[in-house]
This record gives structure tokens, sequence and C-alpha cells, in this order.
């Protein structure tokens, strides 16, 4: 039967560019978002930008934009990002958007209040401007922020506070009975430990000054609100969360929350304290992906092994791209790409795997066959399905790519093309299933290549040899 299937990757930054690692984690979420629509779920994707970050002021500034325009441009490169590799969401949500997002925002906080678990508190530590966020004595390198290489400064100021401390427990029992699953479980473990050692209450909000941007809390235009009721909060916002509630009852809880290992903690227990402050269902899972790196190392400037997904987009193609991402990185471990890598997969694979095959077959059936092929609906095979279910997508394309070969070498054997000299009918009947095979194949291959499959399906139903699909490159 089918159900409702709501997704989300993280909101990203709006400060800089996005790199294939914010290209894995939309194309890892389209897939399975295009699974569960296969399936007849009824699905809705959200992606979109977190956009109330001061780190956006100095660049515009540079640019000489004002904020405003500066946003704007990122936010639209993100979308034809977002395009150019066949993402298809359902909404991209933007945090200064104040219509959808700040009522939302401003509703969830105040549960909180109401719950009784927002509180007053002078807070006085070391602030790094580079972050946007107090660091602690232990993270310093000779006195100065690592990341930044900036003397923190000592601020003193009065913030509001989330008792998150009162919800280690309630969040622990949820995690453990599974009600909120963290997937792989060496993810959960890692969660379960933090809890172990019992949860701080976080600060939630900061003072207003000139240079401010954020939403105002509710109730206090001197403070405005801090990242956690902000961005977490898009998830609900989104859907209409205190204002029209028709999508919020209808998706919430969450079937999967997207997100990378560098954010789980976030995920895996702010979130789940706040939600559950406000009374609000948890989601029923959070999906921890993790890191791409270049040659082993963590893909920098000054190493010089970046790789810009544009590139690799207009040299190769949507379709080479997403078959990259989805069978060559693990999702729940860190993956790795290079140039050299994603050549010879494309070559391998693509070029001489699936390209090559389509095109054989059809060759074949375009000469020797007097009308398409009638096709079956083959069901989808059980690992398939249940690879995808669990989010393996990478196993799920192996299957595939199985098939792929065994396809190939089942035409060596047979030899449809001595075969149809000698008897005209076998050789037919031979090729035709080689056909339907390949349709079969290609039914599968829809979450991963949604263009690729649509290009061989038309190819097999018009009887013709496609296109070039996947060109070698040398
Ligand atoms: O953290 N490899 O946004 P962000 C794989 N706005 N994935 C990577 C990656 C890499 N090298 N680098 C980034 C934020 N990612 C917040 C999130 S959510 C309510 C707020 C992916 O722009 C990964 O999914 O820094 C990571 O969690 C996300 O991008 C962070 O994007």
């Amino acid at each position: 039967m089918a159900d409702k299937f709501y997704l989300t990757t993280p909101i990203f930054y709006p400060n800089a560019k996005l790199h294939l690692g914010h290209a894995y984690v939309v194309t890892l979420s389209d897939i399975i978002a295009r699974y569960h629509r296969l399936v007849s779920d009824k699905t809705y994707f959200l992606t979109g930008s977190d956009e109330n970050t001061q780190k956006i002021i100095k660049p515009a500034e540079l640019e000489g934009k004002t904020p405003q325009e500066f946003l704007d441009e990122k936010v639209e490169s993100f979308r034809s990002l977002f395009t150019a590799l066949n993402i298809s969401y359902d909404q991209f949500i933007r945090t200064t958007d104040q219509k959808v997002h700040w009522p939302g925002a401003q509703m969830l906080w105040s549960k909180l209040v109401e719950a009784g678990d927002i509180y007053k508190k002078e807070y006085e530590g070391l602030y790094c401007v580079g972050h946007e966020a107090f660091i602690t004595d232990k993270e310093l390198v000779d006195g100065k922020c690592p990341d930044h290489g900036t003397v923190p400064e000592r601020i003193k100021e009065e913030n509001y506070f989330f008792r998150l401390s009162k919800y280690t427990d309630a969040i622990t029992q949820k995690i453990e009975s599974g009600e909120l699953a963290i997937v792989p479980e060496t993810r959960e473990r890692e969660i379960l430990s933090l809890l172990r050692e019992g949860l701080q209450d976080v600060s939630f909000s900061r003072p207003r000054n000139t240079n401010s941007v954020g939403i105002p809390v509710p109730g206090d235009d001197t403070q405005v609100i801090y990242v956690w009721c902000d961005a977490l909060a898009n998830y609900i916002t989104a859907l209409g969360y205190g204002q029209d509630e028709t999508l919020f009852k209808e998706f919430w809880p969450a079937d999967v929350h997207i997100v990378g290992k560098d954010i789980l903690r976030f995920h895996a227990a702010i979130w789940p304290g706040m939600l559950l402050s406000a009374g609000i269902p948890l989601p029923k899972k959070i999906l921890v992906h993790g890191m791409v790196l270049s040659g082993g190392k963590k893909m920098s400037k000054t190493l010089g092994n970046v790789i810009d997904p544009e590139e690799l987009l207009t040299e190769y193609g949507t379709d080479a791209v997403r078959y990259y991402l989805a069978r060559h990185i693990s999702p729940f471990e860190d993956g790795d790409i290079t140039r050299e890598h994603f050549k010879d997969a494309y070559n391998a694979n693509l070029a001489n795997g699936l390209g090559n095959l389509a095109s054989r077959i059809m060759q074949l059936a375009q000469t020797h066959l007097t009308e398409p092929v009638k096709l079956t609906f083959t069901p989808y095979p059980k690992g398939y399905t249940d690879a995808l279910e669990k989010f393996e997508v990478n196993r799920a394309s192996d299957m595939v790519w199985e098939r792929i070969k065994a396809l190939d070498t089942s035409i060596t054997q047979s030899q449809p093309f001595k075969v149809v000299k000698e008897d005209l009918e076998r050789g037919r009947e031979l090729i035709a299933e080689l056909v339907r095979e390949l349709a079969a194949i290609d039914l599968l291959l829809e979450p991963f290549m949604p263009e690729t499959s649509k290009k061989i399906i038309e190819a097999i139903m018009a009887n013709k040899k496609p296109e070039n699909l996947f060109p070698r490159k040398d």
C-alpha cells in the first residue's frame, strides 16, 4: 500500500559556492525521493537555504551588493545547480522568507516558552566573529581560533537559553526504542554515548545589534532567534506549521532527515529536544551520510583537489555525475572522488557498460525486428527495493550493474547476430528477449538516471538504436 514519504536535505549556507559534497547530499536525497514516487508513495521533498547569517555581510560588501541581492544570486545559483543535477525537489525554503518561514519559527519559539523551557541568562564567553558563535578556551590555538586565525572577543551578554538538559532521558528513550532511528548504527552509538554524558542547555538567542540578521524573538525586540530555532524549524515551517497546516498534517513527521555527519548532533539532540518540548512528533529517521573526500583528503583550495560539480556536469552530463555519486560513494561512510577515478568509472560502466549494451541490443532490434517488442511490467526485485528502503543506493545500483554485465555476457554467448542468419524466427525471439531484459534493467535505472532511463525506453518503444548515450572519454 502506498504511504506518504517526507524527506529533507540540510538547508545550505549561501556564503559560498556549493561543492561536490553538497551535490552529493541532494543527489542521494533525490534518488530516495524518486524511488518513493516510483513505488507510489505520496512524496514530499524539501531542500533550501539557511540565510540568516552574518557571514554574508562582508562578502556582499566586497561584491558591492546589498545582502538581499547577494542572497538572491546565491540562491539562484543553488537552484541552477540543482536543476543541472535533475533534483526533483517539491519545495525550496529560504529562511529569509518572512511569509513562509518566520511565523512558524516564532510559533515554535512560543511553544518552547509555554512549556517553560526558555529562560534568560547572562552569558560570558569568547566569541569568534568568523564562527558567529562562542568558542571555548580548549579550542583555541595560541589564543586564536584555529579556523579563522583571529583572537576571539570576550563578551558578556544576556541570552535566552533552551532547557535541553531536561530532555536527555526522553531523547535517549526515543532513540533506543527505535521511534527515532539514527542510520547507520555507528552514528546511533555515537549519539547515544553523547547522551549518556547528559545534554547541556543551549543558547537560543542573540542580542540584536545594528548588523543583526534574523528572526525577532516573540515579545522581545532586543533579541533575535539564534540558529537552532531558526534553521532547524525549516523542516516544519515549510509545511505551513503555525499557519496553513494542510501540508503539515499530511506530511509531518518527516520520514527521513538526510544530513551529513557534521550536523548529526544538532539533528539528533537539539532538534528532538525542541520537538518534545513543543509537543510535536519526532521525525522517524535521520540518515547520516559521510563526507566526500578527494584523494583521501578534505577538498581544499590549497591542496588543489576541489572538484566543482558544475565542471563535471559540463564535461560528462547529469546522469554520469548522478551515477558516480550513487554507486561509487557509500551513503554511510566517507567517500572519495578524483577526476581520474571518475573518468575510469565513466568509461568502464557507462561508455563500455550501459551505453554500449543499449546500443548493441537496439542495433540488433532495429535491424532484425519488424516492430517494437511488446513489454510487460516486471515487478521490482526484492533485493533492489530492500536496498533502497534502507537508503543503500550504492548496493541497489550494484545490482543493476550486475544485470548489465550478465546481459552483456548472454549476448556474447547466445550470438543472436549469427542465429538470425541461420534461423530467423529463433534469432528474433532471442533479440526480443534481450530487449525485454534491457527494459527491465531500464526500469531500475529510473531513480538514479532518470534522463537515460527515459531515452532507453523511448528507443525500445520506437525499435530504434538510441543516440550515443555515453561517448568514451580519453
Ligand atoms: O551546515 N561531503 O550548511 P552547509 C559530503 N546550514 N557532504 C558535505 C560536504 C562534504 N565534503 N560538505 C558539506 C549547514 N556537505 C547548515 C545546516 S540544517 C537545518 C542546517 C553537506 O551549507 C552535508 O550534508 O555547511 C552537510 O551536512 C551539509 O552539506 C552542510 O551544508
